[in-house]
């Protein structure tokens, strides 16, 4: 790995490497020159994103934009070339490679530490909304197709369910039968696509938390990260992906399910901060999707968390036997409990749009 590190113009050359971060789908790393310079190193997974290069171009453009707007070095992430054809990654016949400048004295958050920092995280995404906005949107590949197309997700869990390679059916029927009842859903956000009631922007469609880095010392956020699946999307999707991580009560794979309910008042942290951030931007009829966008990319990812576990665990990283499974009844426990509290997340939202 140090090998093809030292591929990349790096300050001078490589001389440690270690895993870095918590990520579901690539492998990161850390990178130590030896005049103490630090890079993250990352094997892009080209089983999940098929084109590679194209993935590549449209993290140049956009980080090239995010730069152009802020030259602050600690507030957009630099891709670093190689040394032999001046390209923003490498490749060679065991994968694809990228290398970022460290952003150094920063720290990723799996749980916010308070109601402020998620607050101010949400003030972070929705502003990387804003300034996509000026985004020319044909200029972006779509890196996954149909990344956000919830009853394509489903179509997939009825296949892997149909396919049932591993025998693991018959052990997830109670989480199957939750999924398949709320299918006719899946696709309500999308209709009101087509009937021109909502539209597409360009949007990051990753919002974990730990998908922005903080500054370790004043712990506000810096910059965000994980631009793979930045590409046209829907508002309330880069709102709700934020909700189901980081509203939760319990981390994304706990298997105390009593734990795991979403947080009302983390819920309107996030809502407030998304909205002064991004609201002026956001149509009525946009603002109004906000709880379900929550609501369908937590079922969303349920699914294909559950997708996953029928397929014998290809897609996304596993450290347990379960993994998935476990990760698949958080989120579909945070769906029941967002169902329970509906009229109470429409309240919340609707209270702080009145006050853009
Ligand atoms: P994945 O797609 O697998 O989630 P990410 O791009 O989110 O990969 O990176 C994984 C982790 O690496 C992040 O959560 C963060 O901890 C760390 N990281 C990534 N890029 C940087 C960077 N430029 N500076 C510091 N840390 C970074
Ligand atoms: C993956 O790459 P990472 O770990 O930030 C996944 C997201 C899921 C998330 C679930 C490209 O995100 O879509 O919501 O795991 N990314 C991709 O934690 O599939
Ligand atoms: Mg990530």
């Amino acid at each position: 790995m140090l090998n093809i590190a030292n591929q990349f113009m790096l300050n001078s050359p490589a001389i440690s490497i270690e895993p870095l971060g918590n990520g579901h789908i690539n492998q990161t790393f850390l990178i130590a020159c030896e005049d103490g310079s630090k890079y993250t190193f990352q094997k892009v997974n080209n089983n999940i994103f098929k084109d590679v290069p194209a993935l590549m171009e449209n993290i140049r453009l956009v980080t090239e934009m995010l730069r152009a707007s802020d030259p602050d070095p600690r507030h957009s992430l630099e891709l670093v070339k190689t040394l032999s054809d001046q390209k923003v990654y490498y490749h060679d016949e065991s994968g694809y490679y990228r290398m970022y400048r460290f952003i150094d004295k920063s720290l990723c958050l799996e749980r916010a530490g308070s109601e402020k920092e998620f607050y101010l995280s949400a003030v972070a995404f929705g502003s990387f909304q804003n300034k996509l906005s000026d985004f020319d949107a044909s200029k972006l590949s779509e890196t996954i197709p149909l990344f956000h197309h919830t009853p394509n997700r489903v179509k997939n869990l009825v296949k892997a369910a149909e396919e049932d390679k591993m025998g693991r059916l018959a052990s997830v029927k109670k989480e199957y039968d939750f999924a398949m009842a709320r299918a006719e859903e899946a696709g309500v956000m999308l209709k009101m696509l087509d009937e021109g009631k909502i539209k597409l922007r360009v949007t990051h469609n990753d919002t974990k938390l730990n998908n922005v880095l903080f500054d370790e010392e004043t712990r506000t956020p810096i910059c965000v990260i994980d631009l793979d699946t930045i590409m046209p999307g829907l508002a309330a999707n880069d709102f709700g992906d934020s909700i189901r991580f980081g509203a939760s009560t319990a981390a994304e794979d706990e298997t105390d399910l009593d734990k795991v309910t979403v947080s009302l008042d983390l819920f309107r942290a996030y809502t407030k901060g998304f909205l002064e951030a991004c609201g002026k931007k956001l149509t009525e009829d946009e603002i109004q999707t906000l709880p379900m966008g929550a609501k369908l990319m937590t079922y969303e990812c349920g699914i294909r968390f559950l997708t996953d576990y029928l397929e014998g665990d290809v897609y996304f990283r596993v450290h347990r036997e379960n993994h998935n499974l476990d990760r698949c009844r958080t989120q579909l426990k945070l769906v029941y409990d967002m169902e329970c509290k509906w009229d109470q997340l429409q309240k919340i939202v609707n209270e702080e749009a009145a006050k853009i």
